[in-house]
């Protein structure tokens, strides 16, 4: 039959092969140190466990007090190693379980009596897990099903540990047993545990595809979507915008005379300028669309709108907002600036390589207009939008026809 010592030391050889595998793992790659974390969280666990299968072989203290700590350690171990895998601070509330056992250690009623201490390891390894359950779920990690799945399989633990706990022991305590552990809290706790162990590789294995594929959407010099990353988010908004009346809008960017910033300034400063490009179109275009980096100085901004003439107030929104940045570089202060590529088409009639294609057109007539400019192209004709940052003859028989323009675009949108 089932007894406290067998049970501790199946539950131990768990713990500890777990600690193994990823002691082994971290051995494989020492910068993650997360691995390193969570093998210490079973091997303290698995420790603790052996300790306390050995009550009567060694001193009390060590396999009361020593075992304790180091059970509920694991816990404090477990918290920090998930905290690290998402680059999170690790702060002191991490050890809040081991600290509540040694707090209540200074009252004799409870360091005294064995089943008030049984109870409290249970109530202490809840409140470890309730506080998993919570870093789970304050997460900056996208929180997918499987997630709350864990989170919530964590909290259920955590009350049947604690409740199991405290229905058996009162119970094994009366019928006189020195160690009050039996088959039901030893089943909460080994079956819950196995659970939990399933969900929570299934939540790393998908956490971990997820890294990767937005890997290889990202451009990695400035964080935005690559080329790949356009064709998917293309591909997604398409469908979700058939049958409904909403543009497309896509506006190329290139950043003019480039190469003289790197020829003059060095690589590193025209990198910084990317950098500040997309960081800077990236807020403006926020909750409109997407920034993209289509290759070398060139960026794209896939726009959903009601109104494609919105699509050009954004383009010049942001290469206004470029030409007013401030780079600093070998002591020398320059204003770098964009020209911007326009074109917009129904949902459900776009295309993207036509998108690019126009929106190319469009950009080449921007440069030819003197650059810094945006114009945007209207079946096969290029639109010079009017600068508002530069004086431009309002009685302009050229600027009047622009606008006349956009003001056609706008109510086409309408209709
Ligand atoms: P234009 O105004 O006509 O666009 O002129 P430009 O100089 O910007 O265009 P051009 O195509 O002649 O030069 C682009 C330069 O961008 C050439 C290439 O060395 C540089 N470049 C491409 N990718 C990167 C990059 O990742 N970092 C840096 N610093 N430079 C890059
Ligand atoms: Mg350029
Ligand atoms: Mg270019």
């Amino acid at each position: 039959m089932f007894d406290a010592k067998t049970g501790m030391l199946l539950w131990s050889m768990e713990t500890l092969t777990l600690s193994a595998v990823l002691a082994v793992l971290w051995l494989h790659n020492t910068s993650k140190r997360h691995h390193l974390c969570f093998s210490m969280g079973f091997a303290l666990v698995g420790l603790g466990a052996i300790l306390v299968g050995l009550r009567g072989l060694i001193p009390d203290f060590i396999s009361i007090q020593v075992a304790n700590i180091s059970a509920l350690m694991g816990f404090s171990f477990w918290i920090m190693g998930l905290l690290m895998l998402e680059s999170r601070k690790v702060e002191g509330w991490v050890a809040i379980p081991p600290l509540v056992w040694i707090a209540f250690m200074f009252l004799p009623a409870v360091r005294d009596n064995i089943g008030a201490r049984v109870i409290l390891h249970h109530v202490c390894a809840g409140i470890g897990y309730f506080m998993l359950a919570g870093v789970l779920m304050t997460s900056r990690e996208y929180i997918s099903k499987t997630r709350k799945v864990l989170a919530g399989a964590l909290v259920v633990q955590a009350f049947a540990g604690a409740a199991a706990a405290c229905i058996v022991v009162p119970y094994t305590m009366a019928s006189g047993r020195i160690v009050p552990l039996t088959l039901p809290t030893a089943v909460v706790g080994a079956l819950g545990f196995t659970i939990l162990m399933m969900i929570s590789v299934k939540m790393f294995m998908e956490d971990s595809e997820r890294r990767l594929h937005k890997l290889t959407i990202t451009d990695h010099l400035t964080g935005t979507l690559n080329r790949r990353g356009l064709i998917q988010t293309f591909d997604a908004l398409k469908s979700r915008l058939a049958g409904t009346s909403k543009h497309i809008g896509f506006i190329l960017f290139d950043v003019d005379h480039f190469k003289k910033i790197n020829d003059e300034y060095g690589h590193q400063c025209g990198d910084d300028v990317l950098i500040r490009f997309c960081a800077q179109a990236s807020v403006i275009a926020d909750g409109q669309g997407a920034i993209i980096r289509m290759g070398g100085e060139e960026f794209g901004c896939l726009v959903e709108t009601d109104d494609p003439s919105k699509v050009a107030i954004l383009a010049e929104a942001i290469r206004i907002q470029f030409s007013r940045m401030e780079v600093v570089a070998d002591g020398k202060q320059f204003s770098p600036t964009v020209s911007a590529g326009v074109f917009c088409q129904i949902a459900a009639e776009a295309e993207l390589d036509t998108m690019l294609t126009m929106s190319d057109r469009a950009l080449y007539g921007a440069k030819k207009e003197g650059r810094n400019r945006t114009v945007v192209r209207e079946g096969s004709i290029n639109i010079v939008v009017p600068a508002t940052d530069r004086d431009e003859d309002p009685c302009d028989n050229n600027a009047d026809r622009q606008v006349a323009a956009l003001t056609r675009i706008a109510h086409i949108a309408k209709r």
